[in-house]
């Protein structure tokens, strides 16, 4: 008999089937047992003897032959798509074992720290809580590329091993390459402005890794960069355009998609239908000054409480939910950061902040050779590590940008999760690489 799936079930009343699973619960009722079994499209309510399931515990991995009955009626279950039936089992097969679990993590999730989540991750992602999460990854993550693949872009694989640092050197892993010194990839900032040199507009959904100082909510050392550019822009402001098509349809995506996901988190997802909001840095800080008297109006950036603070106002004032900050100074931004023709101080750059998180960056870029050239030595680095990049300006690129969306942050906000290593299923940031680094031999210490 072929293996059918537990919400498939519900088509075979009165017929004999066969489904495979982990067993999510065990409940004994005296002369019968009830196994709840899970696969991956739900749970199916087994009805067992207790001499077919004698020494069977939760997450054992079974096939179970047997025939579908209609529930009695006070044993409806309105939750589950299979609500309305069981399986009497007839057979029962150990495909696996499992040993007894260390807490009773299916129903007390929300009694558990966050190191225990992640120390227990191959367990813990069996959570339909938890899976919910990576399916509001992917959804976002397909919708982005669907997005842009209307829009006539490419897609293009970027490199993770780099021989120069493309977004400022404090934030970077060095590697030992072959007998070369080598980084890994920041972004695939420099790889999708050569590439647009043949496709005009591309887009990649990179790894990207930054060795961050400090633990945060925000921040991983390892992280999915979700990368546009675009060549032969009239404008920059044409970029943001592009950004919010993206989020618009990432948000109607994840209600069509992930209904029952969002409802697991009581997750809004907002609709949206008023243009986003775009102002000036120097302008949001002026507001900020005025509405909470914090003046950082001199600051070369926004704080993390002044981008929950903006949000706030974005909200208040316009109805949204998400607001792009425009013309950040040329100090702050990487070599690469077009000016303002205006005000040489500022750039044509943007972030696009969600409920108080930046989830975006982008801007026009240099694209004359001569005057890239220039910026890379006022940034303090050499030409020549950038020959490889510098080519495609030498043989002409057109007037261009792009931006790139942090996956996790798109989760994270969505789901309102209090730490973004929550929105990965294997989180690498300072205190882990899947284990407690204070685990693990430190270099040079033999095992
Ligand atoms: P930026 O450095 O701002 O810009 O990064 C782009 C977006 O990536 C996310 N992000 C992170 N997410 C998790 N952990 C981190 N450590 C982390 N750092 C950044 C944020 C951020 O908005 N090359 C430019 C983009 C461009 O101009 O095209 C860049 O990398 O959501």
């Amino acid at each position: 008999m072929k293996r059918i799936l537990n919400t498939e079930t519900i088509k075979y009343l009165g017929e004999k089937v066969k489904v495979c699973g982990w067993v999510n619960t065990r409940r004994d009722h005296g002369g019968i047992i009830f196994l709840d079994l899970r696969d991956r499209t739900g749970l199916l309510q087994v009805v067992c003897s207790p001499e077919l399931v004698k020494d069977i515990k939760e997450e054992f991995v079974l096939e179970i032959e047997g025939t579908i009955q209609k529930r009695p009626l006070k044993m409806k279950n309105e939750e589950i798509k299979t609500g309305e039936i069981e399986l009497k089992a007839e057979k029962v097969k150990i495909l696996a074992q499992a040993a007894v679990l260390p807490f009773d993590y299916l129903s007390k999730t929300a009694d558990l720290k966050l190191p225990t989540f992640l120390d227990y991750r191959p367990l813990m992602i069996r959570d339909p809580k938890i899976k919910a999460i990576f399916k509001v990854g992917e959804i976002s993550t397909n919708s982005f590329k669907n997005t842009l693949r209307n829009l006539d872009f490419t897609e293009f694989q970027s490199p993770s091993i780099v021989p120069a640092v493309a977004e400022g050197g404090a934030e970077v892993f060095h590697i030992n390459y072959y007998k070369y010194d080598a980084f890994l990839a920041q972004s695939p900032q420099l790889y999708k402005q050569i590439m647009i040199g043949a496709f005009e507009r591309v887009f990649t959904v990179a790894h990207v890794f930054r060795a961050e100082p400090s633990v945060t909510t925000r921040h991983l050392a390892e992280y999915i960069s979700l990368d546009a550019e675009v060549a032969f822009i009239e404008s920059w402001e044409e970029l943001m355009d592009i950004c919010e098509i993206i989020m618009k349809n990432v948000f109607s995506d994840l209600k069509k998609n992930c209904s029952q996901e969002l409802a697991l988190y009581q997750a809004a997802v907002p609709t949206l239908t008023v243009k986003i909001p775009r102002l000036k840095m120097r302008e949001a800080q002026k507001i900020i000054f005025e509405r909470t008297g914090q003046d950082h109006r001199k600051e070369p950036d926004l704080t993390p409480e002044d981008e929950k603070e903006i949000c706030q106002f974005a909200k208040e004032k316009y109805g949204s939910e998400l607001i792009f900050i425009t013309h950040y100074p040329i100090k702050k931004r990487p070599f690469y950061t077009l000016a303002d023709p205006e005000d040489q101080e500022f750039t044509l750059s943007f972030d696009l902040l969600y409920q108080g998180l930046e989830i975006a960056t982008g801007g026009q870029r240099i694209h004359q050779y001569e005057t890239l050239v220039k910026n890379i030595k006022k940034w303090g680095n050499k030409p020549k590590d950038f020959a490889f990049y510098l080519q495609a300006f030498e043989y002409g690129l057109p007037p261009e940008g792009g931006f790139a969306f942090g996956l996790e942050r798109i989760v994270k906000q969505v789901l309102g999760l209090k730490n973004i290593r929550e929105a990965t299923p294997f989180s690498r940031d300072m205190e882990r690489i899947d284990q407690r680094l204070s685990l693990k031999k430190k270099h040079g210490k033999k095992p």
